[in-house]
């Protein structure tokens, strides 16, 4: 069972992530629902959204999706959309996505949160303490997309996921094969007990010791723009609890 949920919507060039905050199955809740029902819904607004081929509304899909999810628990979440040649997105919280472009990382989301390792979340009934804004950037034929959960941010450094890209394009493998190398490597890291992580540097400048990486559901959504103007998208989900996958 994971805690964390994501949607595909290939026809509106659509993808989405939430994590659900793992602590709250200390009080016998599944802390993964929150996050999927904030997927669904979201997902459902995105399809209704008038007129169809307008560019998706994010705050407005994000906002009837928060109204929406009465589910017991909290989530982040991270939308993005591609039209005309940009990528819109909207980021609450510490999932996040990457822009890479000739193998390098281009661009990389800002994560929200009230300290570290505390995310922002969305929760029924309490207001989220800041407003999240949508923000635009150009991306290009060729770019690769990776839209992923702290679990691969807090595990992988983005030379990282250039190495894998690389050899991927070399090889040239599909979007799918991309996302499963970027979730497996993430997790080998993850159970590393010796490697320096993001996380690890993260706790370091928090003041905190960590070492090694963080143990983690895993979500990578890797999407790959077609000069149609359409994104090519492809999921790979890693749960924490099954170590033999
Ligand atoms: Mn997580």
């Amino acid at each position: 069972m994971s805690f964390s949920a994501h949607f595909i919507h290939a026809e509106k060039n659509t993808i989405g992530v939430a994590d659900g905050v793992g602590s709250w199955a200390k009080y016998g809740v599944d802390a993964g629902e929150y996050a999927r029902q904030l997927m669904r819904t979201a997902l459902i607004a995105i399809h209704n959204q008038r007129p169809p081929n307008a560019v998706v509304k994010l705050r407005e899909v994000l906002g009837e999706a928060f109204q929406k999810t009465m589910a017991s628990g909290s989530s982040t979440a991270c939308i993005v959309t591609f039209k005309d040649y940009y990528l819109h997105s909207i980021n609450l919280g510490d999932s996040g996505f990457m822009i890479f472009r000739k193998n390098k990382c281009v661009y990389k989301s800002l994560i929200s949160q009230h300290g570290f390792n505390q995310p922002y979340q969305l929760q029924w009934g309490i207001s989220i303490p800041y407003r999240p804004k949508v923000d635009k950037v150009a991306v290009l034929p060729g770019d690769i997309i990776v839209l992923c959960t702290d679990g691969l941010l807090d595990n992988m450094f983005p030379a990282e996921i250039e190495d894998i890209i690389e050899k991927g394009t070399l090889e040239g493998v599909n979007t799918e094969q991309l996302a499963s190398s970027i979730a497996t490597m993430a997790f080998f890291n993850s159970i590393e007990e010796n490697v320096d992580s993001p996380f690890a540097d993260a706790a370091r400048w928090a003041g905190q010791e960590h070492i090694g990486g963080k143990r983690d559901d895993i979500t990578v959504i890797v999407g790959h723009p077609l000069v149609k103007n359409v994104l090519l998208m492809k999921a790979q989900q890693k749960s924490q609890q099954n170590p033999f996958y």
